[in-house]
């Protein structure tokens, strides 16, 4: 049977907590939102961090907190944003792998983010790459668009597998700026996936989240959820928390005979052998 991981990505950088105080800042927010969400059947945890001010931060000995408090109260991969927010400097970003997670995001390219710009150049990309494959870290490949599907491959065929040996990418569609959250480019996008691609995820932001989300259970993809892509949990309803979103992908892949993965088929998934 082919299972579901479910990521949750709890927190983002790009909503305030004042305006969304259900929103995991603290550690001890985000500690018993990765509880909750794990009991309700998430897999992995997509992090990115605040500080006392509920800022995002990549701040190195918070990060690092927060990856041992994780493993200890949690079963969950832990993946590190290298993502960040739009205005971390790259050096802050390749810093992050030194917090030592199991898993960390690589985007594969520079995408419009609303009003600002995501950098990813290909040579901040390439340095990553091989700065993961040192530090025994697991990448997951974000891709936004369809040109980052192609930088993929590249990446894939100059700089060899990953490390592990797997190759996780997770589409992430609707950012205001990349490929729009819907069906048909949701298929275009998972037909244009390197050969080397052993598994995949995808999330829609916003409108489309549902549509993508129960394509992807279609064909069988892997699910990514949580208040760094959605704040609402049905038109004018904003979510409680990211347990109930975890715990309505658990639903809709139990539905579908794609029931969710144990943390230990998880780490097999994506090439984590601990
Ligand atoms: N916060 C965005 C600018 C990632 O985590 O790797 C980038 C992002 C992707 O969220
Ligand atoms: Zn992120």
């Amino acid at each position: 049977m082919n299972r579901t991981l479910i990521t949750v990505a709890p927190t983002g950088a790009e909503v305030a907590k004042a305006d969304w105080p259900q929103l995991p800042t603290t550690l001890e927010e985000l500690v018993a939102e990765a509880k909750a969400c794990e009991a309700a059947g998430a897999g992995m945890i997509h992090v990115h961090i605040r500080d006392a001010d509920h800022r995002p931060t990549l701040d190195l000995g918070r990060l690092r907190a927060t990856v041992a408090a994780l493993r200890e109260n949690t079963g969950l991969i832990v993946q590190l944003s290298t993502g960040g927010s739009v205005h971390d400097p790259l050096e802050a970003r390749l810093a992050v792998l030194d917090a030592n997670p199991d898993s960390c995001s690589l985007t594969c390219g520079t995408v419009n983010f609303g009003d600002d710009v995501f950098s990813n150049p290909w040579p901040f990309m390439t340095e990553l790459y091989r700065r993961t494959q040192i530090a025994q870290v697991v990448p997951e490949f974000e891709l936004f668009d369809l040109g980052h599907i192609a930088a993929l491959g590249r990446l894939l065929e100059e700089y060899g597998l990953p490390f592990g040996g797997k190759v996780h990418a997770d589409l992430v569609l609707g950012v205001p700026g990349g490929l729009p959250a819907n069906v048909p480019n949701l298929v275009t996008a998972v037909q244009a996936l390197p050969s080397a691609v052993t598994s995949w995820s995808a999330t829609g932001i916003g409108r489309g989240h549902l549509p993508v989300l129960a394509a992807t259970l279609a064909l069988g993809g892997h699910l990514r959820v949580g208040m760094e892509d959605n704040l609402f949990f049905a038109p004018r309803r904003p979510v409680t928390g990211n347990a109930e979103l975890v715990a309505r992908a658990a639903t809709l892949a139990n539905h579908l005979q794609r029931p969710v993965m144990s943390p230990a088929e998880a780490r097999e998934l994506i090439g984590i052998s601990v």
